[in-house]
């Protein structure tokens, strides 16, 4: 089974993120009950190590946080899918978060996750997208800000591939401390 591990996003922060979809051709958009910020992707993973991993995360304290997105922004370049993204204020529970996910994953068994942790939540995919709507999405959701939230537990997921894109399930919660 293909795995993730994100937070999920209260309703109203999903329902702000989804008013920016539209107006870039060649976007693929992230349908709204499928946005979230992503802490660990694992991939494809065989029972028993998941079965471990939600050990670690049960075994996982950290105190729960409030989050506040903020801004859009671009990742890739022409030659790769890009995305487009929400920004995530700077949150140093967020990033002990990240790394405590990041432990727990190591001692299931997974492989060190070599990338820095980025965290953002993705709005769109975009394919041969020009430049200048990019660009104009960009400019009108500069200022995109949202109340802060408060984050009480994080999430394993198991994402589902299709022609139609991915859909995510989610598998388990996992409690912050209060
Ligand atoms: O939340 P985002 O969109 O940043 O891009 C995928 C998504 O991240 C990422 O895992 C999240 C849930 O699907 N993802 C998918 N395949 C990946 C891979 N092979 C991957 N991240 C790293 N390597």
């Amino acid at each position: 089974m293909r795995l993730f591990i994100g937070i999920r996003l209260p309703d109203p922060i999903a329902d702000r993120l989804a008013m920016t979809a539209g107006g870039v051709p060649g976007a693929r958009w992230i349908p709204r009950e499928n946005l979230h910020l992503t802490l660990r992707f694992l991939g494809d993973t065989e029972t028993p190590m998941a079965e471990d991993l939600v050990d670690e995360l049960s075994a996982l304290r950290a105190p729960a946080f409030d989050l506040r997105l903020s801004g859009v922004g671009l990742f890739g370049d022409r030659r790769r899918t890009r995305m487009l993204w929400a920004g995530v204020e700077p949150q140093p529970a967020l990033t002990h978060l990240q790394k405590k996910v990041e432990q727990a994953a190591q001692r299931a068994g997974f492989e060190p996750e070599r990338r820095k942790f980025h965290p953002h939540v993705t709005l769109a995919r975009l394919r041969d997208a020009p430049r200048s709507r990019i660009q104009q999405f960009l400019h009108e959701n500069g200022d995109l800000s949202t109340p802060p939230f408060e984050v009480v537990d994080f999430t394993l997921y198991r994402s589902f591939l299709s022609s139609d894109g991915a859909r995510y399930e989610p598998q388990c919660d996992f409690e912050l401390d209060p």
